[in-house]
């Protein structure tokens, strides 16, 4: 059997997750495409020689007939938009990150998936399905280092574009790690203070870079992060847990150690789409997996809604000066079934 995807944004990723179900995976075939840049949805179809119709908008790909499954690769602000039509449509989406832009936006969704009786939304956190942080849960769930007691962690991107907004820092950056700490740890934030260190001069005007993050989880363990999406020199990806007996850090990506003109090196990624290519490929083999067998298997809506509530925690934390409680409601008795939290 094969799942007929609609693809809605063909940009960085869009582009990418096509390559990956058209010419990685199995099980997929791309059955439609579109993006408010029409000429380049063609350019994308054209260029993965896709048997796909390009539609004008989102909303006639989601109704389409060809169309079983939707993805969802457009900027995050429409994709509130994109995943409540999938659901009314009673169709299975995937939605890249983030869920909505706000909490409340989230909430829509959950309500929506709920009323509607059957989990259709899975959010692209592909961490869960890095081998890395895999490692990392099995190792710290083994209890070989105790309980875990602090957390650092620092995501560093080499630089961001013109459009990147000052909010995107934490809603469409840091919120990878709201994410993945969550269910690394097995637990849920607290609260949240935001400091703002002395902005790099490399960075845009409007944007606080680099900031750091400090977090208190429900069981107690302190987060010490940091973002700084104008770090120049690599995409540096970093999480270490210190626990009871022990400490644990994510393995860096596999890379040559060189000796060359008196210099012991090794080379850093610098490209986000190498950094997890792997992860993104186990992620929507898994999705595709699943969906044809009727099931929803990783990163549920309730997920991002539980990042957008401590998303919005963190941009009031960061504006006020202050430490701001989370309070995250209680996980409805939907979203605890065995496939909401099992990537
Ligand atoms: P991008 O700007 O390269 O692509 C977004 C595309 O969406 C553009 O082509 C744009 O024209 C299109 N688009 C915007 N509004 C649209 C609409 N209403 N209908 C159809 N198309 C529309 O951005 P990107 O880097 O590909 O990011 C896209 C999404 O993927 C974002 O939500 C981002 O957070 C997420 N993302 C996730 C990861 C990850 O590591 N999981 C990495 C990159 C991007
Ligand atoms: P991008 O800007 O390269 O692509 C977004 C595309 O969406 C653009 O082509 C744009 O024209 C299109 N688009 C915007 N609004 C649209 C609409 N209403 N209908 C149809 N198309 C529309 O952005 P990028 O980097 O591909 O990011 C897209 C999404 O993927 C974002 O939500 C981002 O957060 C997420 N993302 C996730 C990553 C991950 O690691 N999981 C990595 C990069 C992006
Ligand atoms: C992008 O959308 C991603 O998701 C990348 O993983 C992240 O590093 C980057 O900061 C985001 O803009």
């Amino acid at each position: 059997m094969t799942l007929r995807v609609g693809v809605i944004g063909t940009g960085a990723i869009g582009r990418d997750h096509i390559r990956r179900m058209t010419q990685v995976l199995k099980g997929a075939a791309v059955v439609a495409v579109t993006d408010v840049n029409a000429a380049q949805a063609q350019q994308v179809a054209n260029e993965f020689n896709l048997q796909a119709a390009v539609y004008d908008n989102g909303l006639d790909l989601i109704r389409a007939q060809e169309v079983d499954a939707v993805m969802v690769t457009s900027w995050g602000a429409t994709h509130e938009e994109f995943v409540l039509a999938s659901i009314a449509a009673g169709k299975p989406v995937f939605c890249e990150k983030p869920l909505a832009v706000t909490a409340e936006g989230c909430k829509r969704i959950v309500e929506a998936e709920a009323a509607f009786g059957k989990m259709l939304v899975q959010v692209g956190y592909m961490r869960r399905y890095d081998r890395g942080y895999r490692v990392l849960k099995e190792t710290i769930d083994s209890g070989v280092i105790g309980h875990p007691l602090i957390l650092h962690c620092a995501h560093r991107n080499v630089s961001v574009p013109d459009f990147y907004t000052r909010d995107m820092s934490v809603v469409d950056t840091f919120i990878h790690e709201l994410d993945v700490h969550r269910w690394l740890l097995d637990d849920d934030y607290v609260s949240v203070q935001v400091v703002r260190p002395r902005r790099s001069s490399l960075s845009g005007e409007h944007l606080n870079d680099p900031l750091l993050v400090y977090m208190e989880t429900a069981k107690g363990v302190r987060i010490n992060g940091e973002i700084f999406v104008n770090c120049k020199y690599g995409y540096d990806i970093q999480c270490q847990v210190v626990g009871e007996t022990g400490i644990v850090s994510l393995p860096e990506p596999m890379s040559v150690t060189m000796r060359s003109e008196a210099k012991l090196s090794n080379a850093l990624l610098t490209d986000w789409k190498d950094r997890f290519i792997e992860a993104y490929d186990i992620e929507l083999q898994d999705w595709i997996d699943a969906t044809l067998r009727g099931e929803m298997n990783g990163p549920s809506a309730w997920d991002g809604y539980s990042a957008a509530v401590a998303a919005d925690a963190c941009l009031a934390a960061r504006d006020s000066g202050d430490i701001v409680r989370i309070d995250m409601p209680e996980r409805p008795s939907f979203y605890r079934s065995k496939h909401s939290e099992s990537a």
